[in-house]
């Protein structure tokens, strides 16, 4: 490392954007209100409960449907610049379809969206975070390639209701947690058990969605509306476990198979899915027998069609994983997993949390953040989740130190290595549904009081701590420690 010795203190740039994020399914509940259709959440926690570790699910959860005015004063003494939530498509269209609106759901959104106004705070919107309506779902959901096109009448429902106000929209929350744990054999719903095949078309569909919601809002929407439109990726940090070319062979393809999927055929010069990963899945889908690859191929006009198709890359990033080599087996099951075939491990000398997946390893943060800059030249970047998880202490230390950790790592990508990154967002507002994990993890700035009926909100020590970031724009640091990577 290069030790800088300049004396002040680094700075956020003065147009540098901070938030928090939620999601509809995970803080809402409402979940039958006025009108709202069944989504592929409610589905499976109310089909399958042992689907969900405490046997819980989101039907009241933090109770924002009629909260929202509460949630609203949080982030207003947070003091942030824009909030982060999703829209609950079956809340708006009950069937998926947009033939039928439920205005209860347009109300909703509606002064959800005027009081965040009403405080200069900016609602930057997610179209999809995993609460797909029962009935799409019914006819295949995504890996039917259908859905794209029931994506897009949704996506322009929600252009002309709120785009006259809403400047920020994201089409897609995690496509690979959507594709790889919803269809691919994992814990999320619909919970489809067909690896390695309906995952990747699954992928397919996911981007030729985003691509249609892209140019609908560009040739129809942007002159008027003057809004962007993005992504949100998530990736750990795969930092080779040592030297050997292999192990940095195996960080790269992990980085390309988990991020590439979806930003390469979007942001790069090239388009297509990244080439180690069409290599890799078209090499392992022969030795199984394939006598095509299982990854479905994008024809030209498709590859053309999807690349560019984005105003900003957001990154969702949590932690760090060790990344080596892992040789095939003889007989390679088939899935994404065995795909990609690589070993992760952490060190245990790294910081752990509530949950196993995520370590407190700052500097992975400013390594991915590099990585995206110099693969797809130097994107305008969001990070639109970042965050910590423990059992809810409100004294809470762990979360403190992992976002100091972060934000500083933040502060030298941005300051000392030009990374485009424009905005930084906290996951989350709340303590809330935490997918398959319920709700005992606790990610939130502010604590719930679940087993009280009125869903009492309570901060945290971090609320203050991030609240003063986002006042002096700056980390408290040594600047002895400013290095150049
Ligand atoms: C985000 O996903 C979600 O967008 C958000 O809704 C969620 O509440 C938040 O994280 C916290 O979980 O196989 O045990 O190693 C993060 C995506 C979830 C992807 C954990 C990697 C690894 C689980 N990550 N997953 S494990």
């Amino acid at each position: 490392f290069i030790y800088s010795s300049c004396a002040q203190q680094l700075l956020f740039p003065n147009d540098f954007k901070f938030g928090v994020a939620t999601s509809s399914y995970q803080i809402e509940g409402g979940w039958n209100a006025s009108g709202k259709g069944e989504n592929i959440w409610d589905h499976m926690t109310h089909n399958n409960p042992k689907s969900i570790q405490d046997k819980s699910n989101g039907d009241i959860a933090c109770d924002s449907y009629h909260l929202w005015k509460t949630d609203v004063q949080l982030l207003k003494n947070l003091g942030v610049h824009f909030y982060r939530f999703s829209l609950s498509w079956s809340r708006l269209l009950p069937n998926g379809l947009n033939n039928r609106i439920n205005y209860d759901g347009v109300h909703y959104y509606n002064n959800l969206i005027d009081e965040l106004l009403k405080y200069n705070i900016e609602p930057v919107v997610t179209l999809y975070h995993w609460d797909l309506p029962q009935g799409i779902q019914n006819i295949g959901g995504w890996p039917n390639i259908a859905t794209a096109d029931y994506f897009m009448d949704y996506a322009k429902v929600a252009f002309d209701l709120f785009g006259d106000r809403v400047k920020t929209w994201i089409t897609f929350n995690e496509p690979i947690e959507i594709c790889v744990s919803g269809y691919g054999g994992g814990d999320k719903a619909p919970r489809i058990i067909y690896p390695g095949i309906s995952d990747y078309l699954c992928g397919k569909t996911i981007l030729i969605a985003h691509a249609k919601v892209y140019h609908l809002y560009n040739n129809y929407y942007r002159a008027k509306q003057r809004g962007k439109i993005g992504i949100t990726i998530d990736t750990a940090w795969n930092e080779p476990n040592d030297n050997t070319t292999l192990s940095k062979e195996a960080s790269e393809l992990s980085l390309q198979m988990q991020f590439g999927w979806w930003a390469h055929p979007i942001f790069s010069k090239n388009g297509d899915y990244p080439n180690v990963m069409k290599e890799r899945i078209a090499n392992i889908s022969k030795l199984q027998n394939f006598k095509t690859s299982r990854l479905p191929n994008l024809i030209n006009h498709e590859i053309n069609y999807i690349k560019g198709t984005a105003d900003f890359v957001g990154v969702n990033h949590y932690s760090t994983v060790l990344t080596s080599y892992q040789p095939l087996p003889k007989t390679i099951p088939v899935s994404f997993y065995n795909d990609l075939c690589v070993k992760s491990e952490v060190d245990p000398k790294w910081k752990p949390s509530a949950a196993t997946w995520v370590k407190d390893v700052p500097w992975g943060l400013r390594k991915l953040l590099n990585w995206i800059k110099n693969e797809y030249s130097n994107p305008v970047t969001y990070v639109t989740e970042n965050g910590y998880p423990d059992l809810g202490e409100l004294n809470d230390v762990g979360r403190i130190n992992y976002l100091q950790g972060y934000l500083k790592e933040l502060l030298l990508a941005v300051v000392v290595d030009k990374c485009n990154v424009a905005a930084y967002t906290v996951w989350s507002l709340l303590d809330n549904m935490e997918w398959a994990e319920g709700y005992k993890l606790k990610f939130g700035l502010y604590n719930v009081n679940f087993s009280d009926p009125t869903r009492k909100r309570t901060a945290k020590s971090s609320v203050e701590f991030y609240k003063n970031i986002i006042k002096s724009r700056m980390i408290p640091f040594d600047n002895a420690e400013v290095y150049i990577l």
